[in-house]
């Protein structure tokens, strides 16, 4: 266990580190039918009709073998990195999982809609419940960087490895349809159907079809996973993961609406995770069951023979994975703040050419409104915001200054009289939950507009009445320009009523091509600065600073 101090030892090695599984029973049940139904089938058409006919392995030669076949050092290299990407993939997606370890297929999240939680707890209705009071804890061992909330190193790794995963599949891809290797996973036939079927019939009567050679070609059902894993998984796992991007679903909603809405592609982006463990089970043991040296000598080697070097090197290899986590590990609770700045200095860049380009312009319905909204942090406890509460926060006056010519305070009267705007969006927290809400506020550019920002106002920075995880004012910052952008809104309204205390009375921040924890609730004083590098530990915001989340979360 690392050594953690008291208050991140409260938050990342809590008491309660129960982990339980529960799901929907109507989807298990499903589920089972539909298993059930396959091994049924089998067993009464081998009853009725005997065992269906598998093609015999044709006899190969070798020396006259035509077609394409063997393993290219580029097939190999690719395999290898793939498994080294996708398996810290999966371990620092267990970990972001965790932080709202609940899944659904509808956008409003309201608690008790899920279809699978991986938490023993159900919402207590009788006291607020964050979302961060949500969050559970994954062992070190199965997640990286495991523990509790520790979903900005999670990202960091998760971003990291995703390029080299999106690498080397689009190499992959492009190679294996610049040689004839396609040949060997795509199926080309309808027949190829039949055969998947037939061969399954055999395997779930407890019979082993004869087996090919590899190395020279699949059986009918193998060549479907492989296309399924490579073609269909692959992609999919990339275009729901940019489903989840509130900068693309702000642009463009219709994109999550092709994967059932925002948390249906989150739910997908689960079940590709699971496909692709469920798949490396089986084809592990598949690979140990029919010729383990022979197999590996294949992948590691690119020979058939029945050798043991490309065992031992495989092992090796497998070794190198495992050392990564370890690598991983330590870099998460030694070196947060650098590993941080490195996925910072590509992504950063990378952001502002791309995604953060992207013009907000969601429209939602009045019926789009969620029922339920997840609240996040911690409710101010200062007296001078209960008095003002209190009073209906007549007595408020927001104070807007720095690098401005025209530094005000303004009543929300006063604001009221700026000209509000009102938008219905889709809130999206780094967390994962999600919920539909209507806002209205005054636009940001107004204020900007009377304020009259100086040249070297670069960055304007939002403080709260609020703390934050680990004490100190909640504060974040924006840069100027995304605040011209539209729908960028200091919102006082929320579902047509004064915002209520939870959602950040008097003010919050609304700013639709972020991540939730970019917009500052229970706003007290809004500052024009040179740059976010003057405030906090300099990240950009108290969680940037504390928590390792991205300046520019766009994604
Ligand atoms: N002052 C303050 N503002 C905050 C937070 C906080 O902890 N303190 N949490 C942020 C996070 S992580 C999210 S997701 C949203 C949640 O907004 P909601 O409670 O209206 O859903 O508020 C953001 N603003
Ligand atoms: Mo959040």
């Amino acid at each position: 266990m690392i050594s953690f101090d008291a208050a991140h030892r409260a938050v990342h090695y809590p008491p309660d580190r129960r982990f339980r599984i529960w799901i929907r029973p109507s989807i298990l049940i499903g589920i089972g039918i539909a298993i059930l139904c396959a091994i049924v089938a089998a067993w009464i058409e081998v009853a009725v009709a005997g065992l269906p006919h598998v093609p015999a392995v044709p006899q190969i030669n070798p020396d006259n073998f035509v077609g394409p076949h063997g393993f290219p050092v580029w097939v190999r290299y690719c395999h290898f990195f793939n498994f080294l990407f996708l398996m810290m993939l999966i371990r620092s997606g267990l970990s972001i999982l965790m932080d709202h370890p609940r899944l659904y297929f509808n956008d409003d999240c309201t608690p008790g809609s899920e279809w699978i939680r991986c938490t023993p707890l159900e919402v207590p209705r009788d006291r607020i419940w964050t979302a961060k009071d949500d969050a559970r804890y994954i062992s070190p061992l199965v997640g990286t960087p495991g523990y509790r909330h520790t979903i900005g190193i999670a990202r960091i790794w998760h971003f990291i490895d995703v390029h080299g995963f999106i690498i080397t599949g689009v190499f992959f891809v492009i190679m294996l349809f610049d040689t004839e290797q396609w040949r060997r996973i795509v199926p080309t036939s309808p027949l190829v159907l039949l055969q998947a079927w037939n061969t399954w019939v055999h395997y779930a009567t407890f019979h082993l079809p004869g087996e090919p050679n590899g190395f020279y070609g699949y059986n009918a059902l193998q060549q479907l996973a492989y296309f399924t894993v490579v073609l269909i998984f692959g992609p999919l796992a990339i275009s729901t993961g940019i489903a989840m991007s509130p900068a693309v679903v702000n642009r463009f909603p219709w994109y999550a609406r092709i994967f059932g809405g925002r948390q249906s592609a989150r739910s997908i982006h689960f079940l590709t995770m699971f496909s692709f463990l469920a798949f490396l089970v089986v084809h592990v043991t598949l690979i140990v069951m029919t010729g383990f040296a022979r197999n590996m000598n294949h992948i590691v080697m690119g020979t058939d023979d029945q050798g043991h070097l490309g065992m031992y090197l495989g092992f090796m290899g497998i070794g190198v994975v495992v050392l990564s986590w370890v690598v991983a590990h330590c870099l998460s609770w030694h070196q947060p703040r650098r590993l941080q700045h490195a996925l910072k200095s590509v992504t950063y860049p990378m952001q502002l050419l791309t995604l953060n380009r992207l013009t907000p312009r969601q429209k939602y319905s009045e019926q789009d409104i969620s029922p339920y909204m997840w609240p996040n942090g911690k409710m101010p406890i200062r007296d001078d915001w209960k008095h003002l509460s209190e009073g209906g926060f007549e007595d408020f006056r927001l104070k807007v200054g720095g690098l401005v010519e025209r530094p005000v305070e303004l009543s929300l009267a006063d604001l009221e009289q700026l000209g509000e705007s009102e938008h219905i969006t889709m809130h999206h927290c780094i967390q994962g939950w999600s919920g539909i809400a209507k806002w209205g506020g005054i636009p940001m550019e107004k204020l900007i507009e009377l304020v009259h920002p100086k040249p070297e106002a670069k960055v304007v920075a939002f403080f709260s009445f609020g703390e934050g995880l680990y004490g100190g004012p909640y504060y974040d910052t924006q840069s100027l320009e995304n605040l011209r952008k539209p729908q960028c809104l200091l919102a006082s309204r929320m579902n047509g009523q004064r915002l209520p205390q939870l959602y950040g009375a008097p003010l919050r921040l609304r700013v639709e091509n972020q991540l939730g924890y970019k917009m500052v609730k229970w706003i007290e004083r809004i500052e024009f600065i040179e740059s976010e590098k003057l405030l906090g530990k300099g990240e950009g915001g108290i969680n940037e600073d504390d928590e390792y989340f991205d300046l520019l979360p766009n994604i």
